[in-house]
């Protein structure tokens, strides 16, 4: 063969090698949702400012990069039922509207928490503790109203939340006390009974801590040997740099798993700012008082943190691709760090960087390295 007719057969196929590589990358994913559907789903807790229309730059990024939302605030029990047979439904009804218009799947948080519940719910006209039968009424007519409303719309709710202790103890909350261990499956059984075929969900944070994550196991034991179907278990997910241990998150998640419950991780963020005491875990009742040093990138994330950034999210990632059998969901508790409750918690005022989208709207370099994973 001649010379120059091999220098053309080479080009050739050196142009076929560009064209065909071109096509493939053309064809990756380049969101969130494309890049790991068949895994899991990819889920945001949305405020009203989203799911009214008005925070438009975050709508856009939302509808791009996710396919699932929970509402942050406006289904908690203060917001649904302020007063005794008094429901407020406005936020709520505009939400699930919002997730159906998008075509998201809708997850309802959370019916039952000692958190945000309104001082009424377990007290008489007195001031005093209700009767265990009262207490139980009320829950039950909650639960039912608030289900039955958003019956066939809602893909799962949380139904209880935050009920267990990090050692594994009960909770001393007010359903606690006054009903006993028997809340949890008696909420449970309203919710089944107003909508049979909505996903039931127990929540909770810190579950990567050893002693969480027995008591978690035992309590839904028994709910299960009582004959009660619990669907997933949600590991929330607030993170740190380092905290939690992911080998201890692994082995929560594996022991929901084997309890027959789907895991979803369900309020997923890392804060980046130093004095986070794990032993708080996500409590909303703990505070400190803000002092500067505490709140060291005011002026912008230096390079090197928001590094570690990226590793971090990126080992937690591989964890949740390693066990996507497992996993259902994994949801962001937020869009961008602007609206993060870290930015407020537990020291008001400061700035955080817990999200994957920064305060320009824009993604963070690990978005693309998250996408990546998936085809790795
Ligand atoms: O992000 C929520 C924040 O805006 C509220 O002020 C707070 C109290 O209602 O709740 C935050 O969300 C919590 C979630 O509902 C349950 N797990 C812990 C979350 C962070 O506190």
């Amino acid at each position: 063969m001649k010379l120059s007719k091999i220098y053309q057969l080479f080009f050739l196929a050196g142009g076929l090698g560009f064209f065909l590589s071109a096509c493939s990358s053309a064809l990756e994913p380049t969101t969130l949702k494309d890049g790991y559907a068949g895994k899991f789903l990819i889920g945001a807790a949305i405020n009203t400012n989203i799911s009214s229309g008005r925070d438009t730059a975050s709508i856009r990024v939302l509808q791009e990069e996710f396919n699932s939302v929970s509402p942050e605030n406006c289904m908690k029990s203060e917001v649904l039922q302020p007063e005794k047979g008094v429901f407020f439904f406005d936020d709520a009804d505009q939400y699930v509207k919002f997730g159906e218009e998008n075509k998201m799947a809708i997850i309802g948080h959370c019916l039952i928490w000692h958190s945000q519940a309104p001082h009424w719910f377990f007290t008489d006209e007195n001031g005093k503790d209700v009767s265990r039968e009262e207490l139980i009424q009320r829950m039950k007519d909650h639960i039912t109203t608030v289900v039955s409303r958003y019956k066939g719309k809602i893909k799962g709710w949380d139904v209880v939340n935050e009920a267990i202790l990090d050692d594994g103890s009960w909770r001393e909350s007010k359903f606690y006390q006054i009903i006993g261990e028997d809340f949890i499956k008696l909420a449970f059984e309203f919710a089944r009974a107003a909508d049979p075929d909505c996903e039931l969900y127990y929540n909770d944070y810190s579950m990567a801590n050893e002693g969480k994550r027995n008591g978690v196991v035992k309590m839904i034991q028994k709910i299960q040997e009582a004959g009660v179907k619990v669907d997933g278990i949600g590991m929330q997910g607030h993170c740190t740099l380092n905290f939690p241990d992911l080998n201890e998150f692994e082995k929560s998640l594996l022991a929901f798993s084997e309890l027959g419950c789907q895991v979803n991780i369900t309020e997923l963020d890392l804060t980046v700012l130093p004095g986070y005491d794990p032993s708080v875990g996500a409590d909303v009742a703990a505070s400190q008082e803000y002092q500067q040093t505490l709140n060291p990138y005011a002026e912008g994330l230096p390079e090197e943190v928001a590094n570690q950034l990226s590793a971090r999210y990126t080992d937690l990632f591989k964890l949740f691709l390693k066990h996507h059998d497992k996993i259902d969901r994994v949801t962001l508790w937020g869009i961008t760090d602007d609206a993060s409750w870290r930015n407020d918690w537990p020291i008001k005022g400061r700035t955080d960087y817990a999200l994957l989208f920064d305060r320009n709207h824009q993604p963070k370099p690990v978005v693309k390295e998250l996408i990546k994973l998936v085809n790795n």
